[in-house]
Formats: C-alpha cells, structure tokens, sequence
C-alpha cells in the first residue's frame, strides 16, 4: 500500500499537533501540499454557535441532545440503529436482529426485515394523505417549472416499473441510467427500486467507453437515457453516445434501450432495441405492486474512482442505506414539512442519489431539480431561484460557491445581495473541503449571517453524511465538519491503526460498521476487502483514503484531502491512474504520470506530464498536441477528467530503480522550486523541461 500521508502526520517531521497547539507558529509551505490548503482551517479560531431560531424546534436541539444520542450508541450499538431502523422506515416484514458481522468485513445490517426503497419514499406519504404534496419543483434549462406532486410521482414510477416488468426486468436484474437531471432520472432510478432491479446511474458527461465500461462490468439488461440533454443553453447529445458504447464489444447483455424524449432531437433508431419511454408507459397501468426486497438487496451500484484504473462499481444495501438518506435528512438538514429544499449535484453522483432520488422523498419533503448550470443565463441563477422558490435549505459545492464569489464580485447584478434570500435558514456543502474564505462568504452573503452553513463529509461508500455539523446543536468553525453523527465511530489513526491523539494529522477511518456502509464492490469482493479493510491497519477499521486532523480544543474533524492516488477536481473523484491510461492508450504517447495541484475554484487541478514518442514537443506543435490530448481524454473517459496543465519532457523524472518521483512532479504542478534531493535521479535536466506548462 502507498498511502501519501499529509506531512505532519504522526510519522512526518512536522506534527500539526506542535504548530497547532502553538497556535500560529511559523509555517512552512514547502513542508507538504495539504498544509497550505488546510492552514487557515487549522488557525480558524472564530465559532458560531447554532441560532436560537434553529435550535427550537430542530431534529437535534443542542448540544446535549446530540450528546445523549452518541451515549445511546455507545450504551447499545445495535440496538441503536434498530429503534432508528423502525422509526425511519416502514417495514414490509420487521427485521429481528440488527447486525450481523459473522462474515467481517461483509457486514450486514437488517438482514431479515423486508421492504421497498419507492414505498418508502411515495406510498407511505400518500397514505398519510400527502398525495398533493408537491415532491418535485423541476426547473428547466430555460426557466419552465413544472410541478409533480407526491400522487403523480408514484402514478409516474409505477407505469414505468410496469414497463420494465413487461421488458422482462426482475429483481436482481441491473439498469443503467444514462439521463439528464429531470424528473424523469428520478423517475427511472425509482422504478428500478420498486421491481427490485438494481440500478447503475452513469452520469451523462461520461464518455462512450467509460460507458460501456459500466455497462458491461454491471451486466445491464437495459439502459435508459435520453435523447439529448440540455445544459447552459446547448444541447448535448446522449442517445447517439449509447449507440457508440453499445457498438462496443461485450454490450449484447443489453437487450433494451429506453429513450426519454428531452429535446425532440433527431436519433439514429435501433427497431429491435430502442423503445420510447412514452410509448412504453402509455399503455401500462399505474398501479405497481411494489417488490418487497430484504434489507441487504442491492439498491444500487455506483461507479467511483479508486487508486487503480478500473473504476470500483460500489454497492449499496437497501434497509440500510434508505435508512441514512431519510435520517440525515432529519438530523443534518432538519428538514420540515415546510422546507423547501435543495441540493444542486446531479443524479449520476452519489449526491444526487441521497439528496435527490431518495432522501427528500423518502421524509416526504418537497425538493427543487434543476436541470441547468449555475452560470447560466448568468451566474445569479442559484439567487435567483432560491427567491423564486422560496428555498429555505440549499446544499452545494464549494467550487460552486467559489465560482460564484468570482462572478458576484465581477458583477454586482449576479451578487447574492442583489436578490431576495431572506427565505434561506440552512446552507449545507458537500464534495471536497471549504477553505474558511468561501464559507464566510457563504455564510454572510448568502445566508445573512442567520444560517448555518452545514459541512457534510462523506463519500460514494458511506451511503450520505458521516461527519458533519447539526444545524441544531453543533458550534461551527469554518473549514472544519466538526463531529461525526451519533453512531459514527470516526479516528484519525497512524500507519499502523493505532489511535492518534488530537492535533495529530493522520489516516481517517471509521472503526465500527454503520448501516449505509458500502457492501461490495461489484463483481470484485477482494478488491473490497484490500481497498476498505486493509490488514496493514488491522482488517477492521473503514479506510476512507483521506487524511485528517482533529483539534486540540474541541475535536473537530478537518478533512486534509485524499491520501491515495485519487484526485477530487471540482468535487468530482478521479483516479491519477485512470487518466494516465487514458493518455497513453494515444498513438503519440509513450509515457504519462498525472498528479493534482491546487487550484483557486475547483480545489485541485489535473496536471499531466507527457512523454511523446517523437520526442519533446516546442512551441505551436507543443500547443497543438496538448490540446489533441485534452480532446482525446474527454472522448476516453469524459470532459470532466481533460488535464488543465500539460507538460512535455523528453523524460519523467524517475529514480535509478525505474519508479516515477511523484513527490517531485507534484512540487513541479504547483511551480514550487525544487528543493527536494534529486540526487537518486536519472535526468535532473528534464526537470526545468517539465516546469513549464501547455
Ligand atoms: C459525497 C462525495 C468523496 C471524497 C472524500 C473527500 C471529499 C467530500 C467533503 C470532502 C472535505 C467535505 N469530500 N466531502 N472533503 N470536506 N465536506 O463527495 O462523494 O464523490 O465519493 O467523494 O470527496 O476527499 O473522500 P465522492
């Protein structure tokens, strides 16, 4: 295992513990790439505590109440998450034992007890007689709303479920979803739930091959998509990149393809394949008896970044993950029958399954879905329908907040000043670290210095939030997501897994097993087991892959960033190894290593150092290439993993046993002086070659 500790873990030279404690001793930047982005974090002494306008009446309210809950877990682990487990969720055939860790680290929670994911989230709310509850206020690219109530919902999942039944799909079977963010996508992920099938949601900037790679490795009998998405005023095609990833060997596990028809656009049309959602639901009944599935059956599968090229395909339980996305909604978000909520990330991120498809509705929340981008038709968009709508809780990503402190402080029309927020009392972020610049900013400008800005830490595999602040209860400090919910047994560990004391940076991981964990890792159970359970930290503790720290003072968690090979560009996970194949599956490329640097909006930035076969490129030609290469890694894996930086070497810097200095590549990205011993190098004179940037 190479785990890239942040320097000034407990085996580094410079212990965060020292300077930390000391409070504002001299720092030293070159010490290691985590220390610049996290020192304002860690010198943050500014708190806010919860506003009293938040504690009456919240999930959690205050500090002793959160307190008496991690008791509770404490007191009874099990037993814990079972009373959770039967206020939560509606049970088809009530579960008789909580947890089962007879088969370590393939845990299991709820085993026994049978329900639906879809009778969870619509059923049971229109039995209650919220059928006329608006679920879904869906914003359109170009500013029509439409509005879906609870009733329609589950009319719409049924006919389609229905649909899916009469294409043959089964509980068990996996459906791929390749759609735009639309009421639909949900709709789609929803059906699937309620037959049992098992789906897989690629996001639509994925390419063809990353595509048919998901296809393939799910064994998706059916994929639904649409015919073209429309994002910022164009329009993006998504049939005609099906088409290419189904031409590709290994696809005729897919016997069918739905096709939703967003734009009208003309498709190519496969008669014995391709199916239009609207003919397809038309004639089907809108009664759908839901499949009562046990706890343990996988809901879904979603693909994710890890060390190695091969995207891991992670596999989430139903009891247990459903179970998370409606409490976290309660707990971390306090969501009321008069909130209007929103969360910005798309259906094809795990975000978007949690705080989109699942969790508002499996609390019968009313949610906005916006189809559109941020900037788009100008970058007040978000102000603008947070007034229009009336949003009270709004969760996004720092590099969108980012991005937008850069418009507004451009443009004083597109500033969150200029529009009425008033309605806003809970503002949540997600994906990667916010430096405290951007959640003051955040925090004053746009919720008006009322609301608490809610810094939720989770991942692909923990299902929803793990460690994050409780509007209700928890003081905050920027940059830091504070404390892990009751029940989370989160730690910073050494190498070894031993417990570290607070104020010293190290290995994050979560020492018991929690309902929404991952599972498997599709089709790869040894990769599971090696990625999340290492034995070099004991064979027991969840192995998140970030580094991190807690505070002296209260023990607060700050995230320090990824300590394996993946790279978080604008929220967004991607594998350095991933890229690096992609680069040198190119004719012109014999050798590419990728490493991230920081980057003022989107967090980090990809930098790729490129060996051509022909030589070191100059000049225009060196332009020319960088940017072919750029055009060719959006086409292999998709737009969002195209280099920023690319570099051109006759070399890479390597030591005399062949391996690539990595160190030394990521001092060169962020255009530091190397200071480092070179000495074990082949060629220090590519060195000054590869500073320079195309
Ligand atoms: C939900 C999601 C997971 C990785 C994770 C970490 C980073 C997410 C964060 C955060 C600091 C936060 N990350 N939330 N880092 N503070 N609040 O983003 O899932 O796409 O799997 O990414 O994102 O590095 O390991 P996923």
């Amino acid at each position: 295992v190479n785990w890239r500790l942040p320097s000034g873990c407990a085996t580094g030279s410079d212990p965060v513990a020292g300077r930390y404690a000391q409070g504002g001793a001299a720092f030293n930047s070159n010490k290691g790439q985590w220390m610049s982005a996290i020192e304002s974090t860690l010198q943050e002494h500014r708190v806010f505590p919860p506003p009293a306008h938040v504690v009456a009446g919240a999930a959690i309210s205050g500090m002793d109440a959160y307190l008496e809950l991690v008791a509770e877990a404490e007191r009874d682990y099990e037993g814990f998450w079972s009373r959770l487990a039967r206020e939560q969720l509606t049970w088809q055939t009530p579960f008789t034992k909580g947890l089962d860790e007879s088969n370590a680290p393939f845990y299991k929670w709820f085993e026994d007890g049978k329900l639906n994911a879809t009778y969870n989230c619509l059923d049971r709310h229109i039995e209650a007689g919220l059928g006329e509850r608006t679920a879904i206020i869906f914003e359109a690219d170009d500013g029509a709303v439409t509005r879906v109530s609870y009733g329609e919902l589950l009319d719409r999942v049924s006919r389609l479920a229905n649909g899916l039944r009469s294409l043959g799909v089964k509980a068990g079977d996996r459906v791929v979803i390749y759609m735009p963010m639309s009421v639909e996508g949900v709709v789609a992920m929803q059906a699937c739930a309620r037959i049992g099938a098992t789906h897989s949601v690629v996001f639509g900037g994925f390419s063809s091959k990353s595509l048919h790679e998901r296809v393939v490795d799910a064994g998706a009998m059916v994929v639904i998509t649409a015919d073209e998405q429309i994002r910022g005023g164009k329009t993006l095609p998504l049939k005609s990149i099906v088409d290419e990833a189904l031409a590709l060997e290994g696809s005729d596990v897919v016997k069918h393809v739905i096709v939703y028809r967003r734009t009208g656009g003309k498709v190519s049309w496969n008669e014995s394949r391709d199916i239009d959602l609207k003919t397809l639901v038309e004639g089907q009944s809108n009664v759908c008896e839901p499949e009562w599935v046990s706890a343990e059956h996988p809901l879904f599968i979603l693909y994710t970044s890890g060390s190695t090229g091969k995207p891991k395909g992670v596999q989430h339980s139903t009891g247990g993950y459903l179970l998370w996305a409606a409490l976290t909604m309660r707990w971390s978000f306090d969501i009321k029958a008069s909130d209007v909520f929103w969360c910005t990330a798309d259906i094809g991120w795990v975000t978007g399954h949690s705080y989109v498809a699942y969790g508002p509705t499996a609390v019968g929340a009313t949610q906005i879905v916006f189809e559109g981008v941020p900037t788009y038709p100008n970058a007040g968009r978000f102000w603008d329908m947070i007034q229009k709508h009336k949003v009270t809780v709004f969760y996004t990503a720092p590099t969108a907040i980012r991005s937008l402190i850069k418009a507004s402080d451009a443009d004083a029309k597109v500033h969150p000043r200029s529009f009425d927020l008033s309605s806003l009392r809970i503002l949540g972020t997600v994906g990667e670290p916010i430096n405290p610049e951007a959640w003051m900013w955040y925090h004053a400008e746009v919720g008006g210095g009322r609301c608490p800005v809610i810094d939720t830490f989770w991942q692909t595999e923990t299902g929803g939030h793990v460690i994050t602040p409780l509007p209700g209860a928890t003081p905050l400090v920027p940059g830091s997501c504070t404390l892990p919910l009751p029940g989370i047994i989160a730690a910073v560990v050494d190498e070894t897994g031993g417990d570290l004391v607070n104020g010293q940076g190290g290995i994050l991981v979560i020492k018991r097993p929690w309902p929404s964990m991952i599972r498997n890792i599709w089709n790869d159970p040894e990769r599971f087991k090696k990625s999340y359970f290492p034995e070099e930290l004991g064979g027991r503790l969840y192995l998140a892959g970030d580094g991190a720290v807690r505070d002296v003072d209260r023990g607060y968690f700050t995230i320090m960033g990824r300590i394996d090979d993946v790279l978080n560009v604008a929220g967004h996970r991607m594998g350095t190894m991933e890229i690096e194949s992609a680069l040198v599956s190119n004719p012109l490329v014999a050798e590419a290593a990728v490493v991230g640097r920081p980057d003022d909006t989107t967090g980090e930035a990809i930098c790729a150092f490129v060996v051509l076969k022909r030589g070191r490129p100059t000049g225009e030609e060196a332009t020319k290439i960088a940017n072919e290469l750029r055009a060719w890694v959006a086409k292999e894996i998709g737009p969002i993993a195209k280099p920023k930086d690319i570099r051109f070497g006759e070399n890479l810097p390597k030591t005399r046993s062949g391996k690539i200095m990595r160190r030394l590549l990521r001092s060169l990205a962020k255009g530091e002086t190397i200071t480092q011993d070179v000495s074990t190098l082949e060629n220090p004179a590519i060195l000054e070659q590869l500073g320079e940037a195309k």
